[in-house]
């Protein structure tokens, strides 16, 4: 075996403890705001922000670093319409029929249905992909690990990212989809994550009245 080639850590800031405590209580602040929006504006956003924010999530921590995802922004208005189209296919079926009693009960309180405009309205669809297995350069296949934790994490970058940039954001997961697949044309050892929603909120838009766990009751020190 190699040895592993390591290289001295750089970039890693290390903050006085007042400054620390100011800034972990100032991102609680920015964060506690973030909320899903679901009337988007059709508002363009400069490509560049969703590059930034997507390279961010590219920095996510991944099993055996092997990055394991894919994302496709969709702006292209005849794109969003199919996918609109298909998602709204699937969904109605969910409402209609698949979804159990208890699943719609609790749904009730976001007030959702199988209507989804703001997968045409908003200026950009990230469509989040989960390569299951990779392809070595010579076409092996390898295995990846940890996939779904790893979107996982860099899906939250990605929100986090986008909220610290302005901008809202909505996860969105028909279900199955995918029809994702044939879409964004994306091969078959990647599995559709999520299509995240991004744009600005449309002016006026409305939330649902929820509310946050207190941290009493979702974190516990021993
Ligand atoms: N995918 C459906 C249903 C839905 C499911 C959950 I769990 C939500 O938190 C919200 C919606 C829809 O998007 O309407």
């Amino acid at each position: 075996m190699d040895k592993p080639h390591m290289i001295s850590l750089t970039g890693y800031q290390e903050y006085p403890p007042a400054e620390m405590s100011r800034r972990s209580a100032a991102f609680r602040s920015e964060i506690s705001h973030r909320r899903t929006v679901r009337h988007f504006s059709g508002r363009p956003v400069n490509r560049r922000i969703i590059e930034d924010c997507i390279a961010s999530a590219g920095s996510a921590p991944s099993g055996a670093n092997m990055q394991p995802w894919h994302f496709v922004v969709v702006c292209d208005s005849g794109l969003k319409r199919e996918i609109r189209k298909a998602a709204e296919a699937e969904e109605r079926e969910f409402y209609e029929h698949r979804a159990p009693k208890e699943w719609l009960d609790a749904l009730a309180p976001l007030g959702t249905d199988h209507n989804k405009p703001f997968l045409e309205t908003a200026p950009y669809l990230i469509c989040i992909f989960m390569q299951v297995y990779g392809y070595l350069p010579d076409r092996r296949k390898v295995k990846h690990y940890y996939g779904s934790e790893s979107v996982g994490i860099a899906t939250g970058i990605l929100i986090t990212a986008l909220h610290h940039a302005g901008l809202a954001t909505l996860t969105h997961t028909p279900s199955p989809m995918r029809f994702l697949n044939r879409l964004c044309r994306r091969p078959d050892n990647e599995r559709p994550y999520l299509i995240l929603v991004v744009g600005h909120p449309q002016e006026g838009a409305m939330v649902p009245d929820i509310s946050r766990k207190p941290l009493g009751d979702i974190c516990t020190f021993l």
